[in-house]
């Protein structure tokens, strides 16, 4: 079984509603490696979101993140990525109430910015949104010494 890792986030139009989602990512058999709340600067978002960087909604998609605390927790799962993509549901919330009934995007999120949480897209972004919150995973294998001598 390929045990892979994702980035979640709990944006700030549904903080209030942490602990209901973090029961939702449980019960859907997630585990959490990692979590923490953090108040992103708009600097912090614009790079988080630079690939939206020449979108019409840029600008108010950084004021929004940067509006409240967050909670970002790096998951685990069998393919994580697409289930954690499949749970959130649509990125427009009203699209998700018709299309996803069940997803988290359609029971919390109200538009298609207030989305509720946030899901990396790839192994790539993954990757790179879990080191941009916690640095080097902490279950990221502990190279063997001929490994180390490799990367040396
Ligand atoms: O990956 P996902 O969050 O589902 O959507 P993206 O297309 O990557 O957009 C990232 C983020 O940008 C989205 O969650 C809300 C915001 N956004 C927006 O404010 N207005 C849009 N029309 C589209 C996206
Ligand atoms: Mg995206």
């Amino acid at each position: 079984i390929y045990v892979q890792r994702t980035l979640a986030i709990i944006k700030p139009d549904a903080v209030q509603k942490a602990e209901e989602i973090e029961d939702i990512i449980l019960r859907s058999g997630f585990t959490i490696l990692q979590k923490r709340w953090i108040h992103l600067s708009p600097e912090q978002c614009s790079e988080f979101y630079s690939e939206h960087s020449s979108k019409i909604f840029f600008p108010s998609l950084v004021a929004f993140m940067s509006s409240d605390p967050i909670v970002v927790m790096e998951l685990a799962k069998e393919n994580a990525i697409s289930s954690w993509r499949n749970l959130i549901g649509n990125t427009n919330s009203h699209k998700a109430r018709n299309l996803e009934p069940e997803s988290i995007r359609a029971k919390y999120g109200r538009d298609e910015q207030r989305n509720a949480v946030h899901g990396s897209d790839s192994e790539m972004s993954a990757e790179r949104e879990i080191r941009f919150f916690f640095g080097r995973s902490i279950v990221e294998p502990i190279p063997t010494d001929q490994a180390a001598k490799d990367y040396l």
